[in-house]
């Protein structure tokens, strides 16, 4: 067999992840006309792959799995440990499918009307004279969303600083110094919290809903018809906790886009619902936020001549896949309308991952982002007024998640 690979010659690229984020495996592809190639990363060999034919291979789980894939500071900070997305087979299955009973249209319609409630509240509370950063105003107003939803108590007087600690789970993993020790530091203290409330459940001493994520993950049952262990129990309940809150990403590059793209925004004036959520599609699409998946070989295998050895760390580009000119026309124009009698496949649209929901690592919260951002855009366009201070939109590519440098700041003067 040869392997003709094509490489990325040098040495360890790790550095140069760090310094070109989003775009270091677009940059690589665009230079050798490659959807796949051979690099070193943090002291591993790592074959990168983009777009949807590359993504549909990548979700093939007779080929790749998950089991000790992701680095570990992304598992010390974002994931937690024993969670879902390590898992691979019929313990994957299990797990994913308490996750995935939750997402039904009843859940939907309850996330879409906590989220506009939390919306209006946050406006009719604040002062008038101040001007307003909606990322931050985001992660405060979707924690309550998260909290209420999985069926979480939270004091009013807790929620900042519990919206801040959830945050730096995920503005952590993929930062140096200070601010990745602290998305360490707060995953214990987060973990710390939620595990008292599941053992709370577990021994009778909190009673709660039992139609809420927090009962159904105390009392979900493993392949050996076991209790998860509480730690891991604990860790899932964060896998939904964490996620809602960093919606707020994407709410700041709603608020980007309707800056950037003002001909796009103005229509939104007099767009139906169809319409909003082509818009916050073309969102997901356009902006960076989770910049890879990972995995390693399973087994030894040829595909079209290039060799996969076992074992070796395998990274899937969703942003450049979501850009790529084979899967999309103009990738590089922010187009809402492009969604318009679009032909979605498992692999072609991966912002949250891509394959299968149930048997695959696909995003279990992406119908909730969608609802999520489309609820949020039909708030900020039809049922608050403000204006646009002067300020710095613009964003680092090298700045996992990248949010715009002052985090969109708007100055509110009416609520409808
Ligand atoms: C997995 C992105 C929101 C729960 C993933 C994956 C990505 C992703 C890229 C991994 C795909 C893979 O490994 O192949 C995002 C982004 C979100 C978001 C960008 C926007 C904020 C949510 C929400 C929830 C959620 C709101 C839950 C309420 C999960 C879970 C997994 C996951 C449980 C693990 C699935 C598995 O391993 O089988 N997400 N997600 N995510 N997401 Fe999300
Ligand atoms: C979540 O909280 O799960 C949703 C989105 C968080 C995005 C954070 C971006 C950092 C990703 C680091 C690299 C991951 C490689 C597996």
């Amino acid at each position: 067999m040869n392997s003709n690979m094509p490489k990325d010659s040098g040495f360890d690229k790790t550095l140069r992840v760090l310094k070109e984020g989003y775009e270091f495996v677009m940059n690589r592809d665009k230079e050798m006309h490659t959807n796949i190639f051979e690099t070193r990363i943090l002291g591993e060999k790592t074959i990168c792959l983009t777009g949807s034919e590359l993504a549909e291979l990548f979700y093939d789980n007779t080929r790749f799995s998950r089991s000790d894939a992701a680095p570990v500071r992304v598992q010390k900070t974002l994931f937690g440990e024993g969670g879902v997305q390590g898992l691979d087979g019929d313990e994957h299955k299990n797990r994913k499918s308490m996750f995935m009973s939750l997402m039904d249209n009843k859940a939907m319609d309850e996330i879409e009307d906590l989220t506009q409630k939390y919306w209006h509240e946050y406006f009719e509370e604040i002062d008038w004279n101040d001007t307003v950063e909606l990322y931050e105003a985001a992660k405060v107003v979707f924690l309550k969303v998260a909290c209420d939803w999985v069926g979480v108590s939270l004091q009013d007087e807790d929620n900042e600083a519990r919206a801040s600690q959830i945050a730096d789970l995920y503005e952590s993993p993929a930062s140096l110094g200070i601010q990745h020790w602290k998305g360490r530091k707060s995953r214990s203290e987060t973990e710390d919290w939620i595990k008292g409330l599941i053992e709370g459940v577990r021994n009778g001493e909190l009673e709660a809903d039992k139609d809420r994520a927090l009962y159904h993950f105390a009392m979900h049952k493993d392949l050996n018809g076991e209790l998860l262990d509480s730690q891991i129990a604990t860790v899932e309940l964060l896998n939904l906790i964490r996620p809602i809150n960093a919606i707020s990403v994407w709410v700041a590059m709603i608020g980007l886009a309707i800056h950037e793209h003002p001909n796009s925004a103005e229509k939104l004036k007099s767009a139906n619902g169809q319409q909003l959520e082509w818009f916050i599609q073309e969102v997901r699409r356009y902006y960076p936020f989770f910049p890879f998946a990972v995995a390693r070989v399973k087994l030894d295998f040829e595909w079209q001549g290039y060799e996969f050895k076992e074992g070796t760390l395998t990274l899937l580009d969703l942003y450049g896949t979501n850009r790529h000119p084979d899967d999309w026309v103009d990738p590089d124009e922010f187009k809402p309308e492009r969604f318009e009698g679009w032909q979605e496949t498992p692999f072609n649209f991966i912002p949250q991952g891509g394959g299968s929901y149930d048997f695959g690592h696909r995003c279990a919260g992406e119908f909730i982002t969608i609802v999520m951002m489309r609820t949020t855009l039909d708030f900020l366009v039809n049922h608050l007024e403000f204006e646009v201070p002067e300020q710095n939109f613009g964003f680092e590519f090298n700045d996992i998640p990248a949010v715009p440098n002052d985090k969109v700041k708007i100055k509110p003067t009416r609520i409808k």
